[in-house]
């Protein structure tokens, strides 16, 4: 059997990575190729961000999933070693006593051969080949500054973008297309208009009121995605997340929405406190709201989709004073619940109040 052996810090493992695995494959007409993590990368800084040596095994397993005659190993990571080449290689070779076993290298490495620890004793445990030149340029240092400007994406697996912006891996920022999917795939289909029209709306609100663009798309894309959501499907993330202090009625079913939305917008999307707090005061209103708070709620009132009368006169209003459109918004929410025989919950009433002051 042939074996290769195919070492790196894979962090993040990209497609380059996977591709120049499946040349070596069937270039070096390998029946096995053994893919491992470093553990502690010798002489190399953390960047900021990074991902510990658990997770990049991880994101390894994801990047190769798919790709056959791999393994991943998890020997360097939670092995007691060095991770010194030698060591690592000495393990496989008891692993594997008859293969011949490949140490695929990089050009650098390559030529650094002879600096390596034992080396002459390496050469004779493995063979060592050139890591097939790849047609895809990247590195993961070049993602790993591409992931904080929303780019870098189409370089890693769908699994390893989502867990990368689950963990703000790298100070990662989702894609706005990505953010979009995710949160759309989440949402009964004929709310997506609304969703994207309320994202447009809080765009243009925060222009006006000087609030961060980024925070108000954020908050608006991802402001409903609970919302096709069971009563008991809420009570779960709400259990989950260890959410407490929701005395809703059983009435106050649609309330639960903006709270289990800002819980999943925060462990899923990684949202900061700020954008969070804007999805979870969306439906009702709170005292105290903040700019982006009262852009969310507005945008979603008066977005192009909204049908009402008097919308056109909140529209206007929204970009006069947003203090009063606020308080109208608010007012014809409490009498269209009266009306429904509902009665509105406090927090709609503190929101009211507190904005008359
Ligand atoms: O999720 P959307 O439909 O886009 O909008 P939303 O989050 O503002 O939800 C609107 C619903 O929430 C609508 O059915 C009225 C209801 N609602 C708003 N404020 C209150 C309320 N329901 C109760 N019970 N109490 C409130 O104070
Ligand atoms: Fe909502
Ligand atoms: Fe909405």
């Amino acid at each position: 059997m042939n074996t290769g052996i195919f070492g790196g810090t894979f962090n993040p493992p990209h497609i380059g990575h996977v591709r120049a695995a499946e040349r070596a494959i069937s270039e070096y007409e390998l029946d096995l190729l053994i893919v491992i993590p470093t553990g502690i990368p010798p002489h190399k800084e953390l960047p900021v961000a990074a991902p510990d040596a658990e997770m990049r095994l991880l994101m390894t397993e994801n990047a190769f999933a798919s790709v056959s005659y791999t393994e991943i190993s998890d020997i360097e990571i939670f092995g007691t070693s060095k991770n010194y080449t030698i060591d690592t290689v000495n393990i496989i070779k008891q692993k594997y006593p008859d293969d011949e076993l490949f140490l695929l290298v990089g050009t650098d490495m390559y030529e650094s051969l002879d600096t390596w620890k034992d080396n002459e004793l390496l050469l004779k445990i493995i063979k060592p080949v050139l890591l097939p030149r790849n047609i895809i340029k990247i590195s993961s240092s070049e993602i790993r500054d591409m992931l904080p400007q929303r780019k870098g994406k189409e370089y890693l697996s769908a699994a390893n973008y989502s867990y990368i912006i689950k963990n703000k891996l790298y100070n990662a920022k989702p894609d706005w297309e990505w953010l979009r999917e995710q949160a759309y795939s989440m949402l009964n289909p004929e709310r997506i208009p609304h969703v994207a029209a309320c994202e447009a709306a809080a765009v243009d609100l925060a222009g006006r009121w000087g609030v961060d663009i980024d925070d108000a798309r954020e908050a608006a894309i991802l402001h409903d995605i609970t919302k096709k959501l069971d009563f008991n499907e809420n009570l779960c993330i709400i259990a989950e997340h260890g959410i407490s202090g929701i005395d809703f009625n059983k009435n106050e079913e649609k309330l639960f929405h903006s709270i289990t939305g800002a819980a999943i917008a925060k462990s899923e999307f990684a949202v900061s406190d700020t954008v969070a707090n804007a999805i979870s005061r969306h439906t009702t209103g709170n005292a105290g709201m903040s700019m982006l708070d009262k852009i969310i709620y507005i945008a979603d009132y008066i977005e192009a989709t909204r049908v009402f009368p008097g919308v056109d006169k909140l529209r206007i209003k929204a970009y006069e004073n947003i203090n009063e459109a606020m308080i109208i918004g608010l007012e014809m929410t409490i009498d269209d619940l009266k009306s429904r025989g509902i009665s509105p919950n406090t927090s709609t009433y503190e929101a009211l109040k507190a904005l008359r002051n």
